[in-house]
């Protein structure tokens, strides 16, 4: 067996970098885009650190050509970003904004004259907020105008673009946004939050269908889902029994219907005093489980769970910020702990292991089916030395740490044909606003420049050789 530390990749495993729009473009007035979920609710006072928004963000809606020459320069195959929904069609129905899509025609050019790869994620959260305004991700003709969105971007940028991603973690957009509240829109609602659970899975199968019909056969449809690796505090049956609770709120929801064509009876039982689901109505399972050509699994930190009632003061330590309304709906018996270990500046404890086990997992649960790692990164408090240069031997060893479990995946008999770094620069932290900086670029926010952390030279030269350096 080859030793993941210095095993090459396979030659045409993607070495990519990825952002969503609302994160990074800024220009949130600009050529008629409209309002998202997300610039309501940072203009909302006390919903973003500092009340920061995505206003200007990296201004990468101006500094698109330069931010690709950097990827260029990083030796980048792939570029993986999102698509602003009020941008292409601002009230979420009717014609598109020519100029908006044309915005991601320039960029697709650009990406492809340099060899880089671009793969489209269609929904990163921003909502047009008009569509909040009828009810948002819980009334269901959210998820007919998501497929009537993806047939616009499919139409416009099918031809050049190959790998596709419908949504991004709907859990956050579920579970965040309508359950605790501390993303957009902001609601707290348990039955609402699984209402959205339900409509973004249907938006992500109808959505797979319209690209479909839409783009040459050749195209990779896909979704990323932030699945977790949900552990045990005790392998005490009780604690076995909230694994598999929070396992069905975080995973089975979304996995179910999409690679199985079906929810957990297990869900069901565990939510009926939350929701009767008579919202999943007949034809609605066929319609979310889509064949798909890959899967994109996004991961940070594993969680820990017990089944002890008591309640611990403060935040809960599910890693998901604070609010007093859980995301999670009817599991109020379910405590999370804090996992035991070195912690990013997220608070979200560095565990390679639980990449490997999602990885193996997913494998297992859906053979044949290409993985890709379509956001994996770390957060920290990086600032540049005396001479404008930003070393950050964490991250690079938290890179490794992963790029070694993706390897070691490979080595198992996992199909991983890609990774992702989360995340291409610093940028927009959502209800953390600027102040966690994700980057493997460093961005001085009063002066938009962007400097290249040691890391981003630590990963081009992986991308380049196929090998990871050493630490
Ligand atoms: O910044 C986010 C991204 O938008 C979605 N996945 C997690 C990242 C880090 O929190």
């Amino acid at each position: 067996m080859s030793d993941p530390l210095t095993a090459s990749f396979p030659p045409a495993f993607l070495w990519g970098a990825a952002t969503s729009a609302y994160q990074i473009e800024g220009a949130v007035r600009e050529d008629g885009r409209t309002p998202s979920i997300w610039d309501t609710f940072s203009h909302t006072p006390g919903k973003t650190a500092g009340g920061d928004t995505g206003d200007i963000a990296v201004d990468h809606y101006h500094r698109y050509r330069d931010d690709v020459a950097l990827m260029a320069d990083l030796s980048l195959s792939a570029y993986r970003f999102s698509v602003s929904w009020p941008r292409v069609q601002p009230t979420g129905r009717g014609p598109a904004v020519q100029v908006g899509l044309d915005f991601y025609r320039r960029l697709v050019d650009e990406l492809l004259a340099k060899g880089i790869k671009p793969a489209v994620t269609l929904y990163h959260w921003d909502l047009p907020q008009e569509l909040e305004d009828s009810g948002g991700w819980p009334e269901r003709d959210t998820a007919y105008r998501f497929a009537e969105y993806a047939q616009i971007v499919g139409e416009a940028l099918g031809d050049r673009v190959e790998q596709w991603t419908t949504l991004n973690e709907p859990w956050c957009s579920a579970f965040l946004g309508y359950g605790s509240g501390v993303h957009a829109p902001g609601r707290t609602d348990p039955a609402a939050t699984l209402r959205a659970a339900h409509h973004l899975n249907l938006a992500h199968g109808l959505g797979t269908s319209a690209l479909r019909a839409v783009m040459p056969a050749r195209n990779q449809v896909a979704i990323s889902l932030n699945s977790a690796v949900v552990r045990p505090l005790s392998q005490d049956p009780a604690d076995l029994a909230a694994v598999r609770r929070i396992d069905d709120l975080a995973n089975g929801v979304f996995h179910g219907p999409i690679l199985h064509g079906s929810y957990p009876p297990s869900l069901f039982e565990a939510t009926a005093s939350v929701t009767d689901w008579s919202y999943v109505q007949d034809g609605d399972l066929a319609a979310v489980h889509q064949p798909l050509d890959a899967l994109g699994l996004n991961y940070y930190t594993p969680a820990l769970v017990s089944a002890t009632a008591e309640t611990t003061a403060g935040p809960r330590a599910d890693g998901h910020g604070s609010s007093d309304h859980s995301p999670w709906p009817a599991a109020d018996d379910v405590t999370f702990h804090q996992t035991p270990g070195e912690r990013t500046e997220m608070g979200w404890t560095i565990d390679p292991t639980g990449l490997h086990e999602l990885i193996m997992r997913y494998t297992r649960e859906a053979p044949g089916l290409p993985l890709y790692i379509t956001e994996n990164g770390a957060a920290y408090d990086d600032k540049p030395d005396p001479d404008g240069n930003v070393h950050d031997p964490e991250r690079i060893a938290y890179l490794h740490g992963h790029l070694s479990a993706v390897r070691r995946a490979i080595t198992d008999g996992a199909d991983v044909r890609g990774y992702y770094l989360w995340s291409l620069m610093d940028n927009f932290e959502w209800a953390y606003g600027y102040g966690k900086r994700f980057g493997a670029v460093y961005v001085d926010y009063a002066t938009l420049t962007r400097t290249p952390k040691s890391s981003a030279r630590w990963y081009a030269e992986a991308a380049r050789t196929g090998t990871l350096p050493p630490v």
